[in-house]
């Protein structure tokens, strides 16, 4: 039988350890990432007869290629391309973490979200639209309590769901708006016309929005050291915007994140004070 690798994702602090505790257990094997002192964190898992194999992906806000979490974090989900991602998200923070989910969202692999710290979040009397969360991104929300250990069976009912059926599962292309599309348009025209090493490697949505950003990284990976096609087609947006590509993708990003956050998350209308 074919093994699931999942790759767990989240912010630090959305409670990814605790869920992978409550989840693995005993079964759970520490090491390191190669070559870096980040903790590596994996078990193999029976699950109604499946057989599972969880990674745990370092805590990261972004996966810009700055910290080595980031670093192992992206490498491992862009090169090893597990089946799916499990997006452990803090309900009590939602914008933040969105930010990260926007960004795996663009890895074209399917994701799972556990909502988790459902519990706090429902105790602070935040209405979240779950259904609207899954129908803007396309992805299954699975609302989780990795203390009380709730919402973790519905969430590997999900995940097998998302493993039976993964091309059934693929996120929504989010789009960045509208002069970042068109200036994404021009880059993908112009690497269409190139042989460039890698090129069919790595997840194309994700790559385009990478060589947009700029990603010294990737750019390196890919020995591109001649980036006038780059410099053309990102110019007017530049100007434009008056910044630089990475600030212009990251805005995009956080906007997406927090326009989703205003359509799903009600908070309690804060009491006025009586004065009466
Ligand atoms: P990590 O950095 O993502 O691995 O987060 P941790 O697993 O260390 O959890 C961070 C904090 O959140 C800890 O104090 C946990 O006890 C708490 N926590 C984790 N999951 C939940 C949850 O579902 N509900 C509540 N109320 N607290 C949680
Ligand atoms: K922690």
């Amino acid at each position: 039988d074919r093994v699931i690798t999942v790759a767990v994702a989240g912010n630090p602090n959305s409670g990814k350890s605790t869920l992978i505790n409550a989840i693995a257990g005993t079964r759970l094997h520490v090491g390191n990432w190669a070559g870096v002192t980040v903790e590596k964190k994996e078990a193999q898992l029976d699950y109604a007869g499946r057989k599972i194999r969880l990674v745990d992906l370092p805590g990261t806000y972004s996966l810009s290629p700055y910290t080595q979490e980031e670093i192992v974090a992206r490498d491992y989900l862009v090169n090893e391309r597990p089946d799916l991602i499990v997006n452990v998200v803090d309900a009590t923070n939602l914008e933040r973490n969105l930010y990260l989910t926007v960004q795996l969202l663009e890895l074209g692999i399917p994701v799972v979200m556990a909502l988790n710290i459902y519990d706090e979040a429902q105790a602070k009397g935040y209405e979240i639209d779950v259904e609207g969360i899954e129908k803007m991104l396309g992805v299954a929300v699975v609302p989780t309590s990795a203390t009380k250990k709730t919402g973790l069976d519905e969430l590997f009912k999900s995940v097998l769901a998302a493993a039976d059926d993964l091309a059934g599962h693929m996120p929504r292309k989010l789009t960045y708006g509208e002069d970042i599309e068109a200036a994404a348009e021009q880059v993908a025209d112009e690497l269409r016309h190139r042989n460039l090493p890698l090129l069919g490697r790595y997840p194309q949505r994700w790559l385009l929005l990478k060589l947009m950003e700029e990603d010294s990284h990737v750019l390196e990976q890919m020995k591109l050291d001649r980036l006038d096609f780059l410099d053309q087609a990102l110019h007017h947006l530049k100007k434009a915007h008056g910044d630089d590509m990475e600030s212009i993708m990251a805005d995009a990003r956080y906007s997406l994140a927090s326009g989703l956050t205003r359509e799903v998350l009600q908070k309690p209308e804060l009491r006025q004070t009586e004065l009466t």
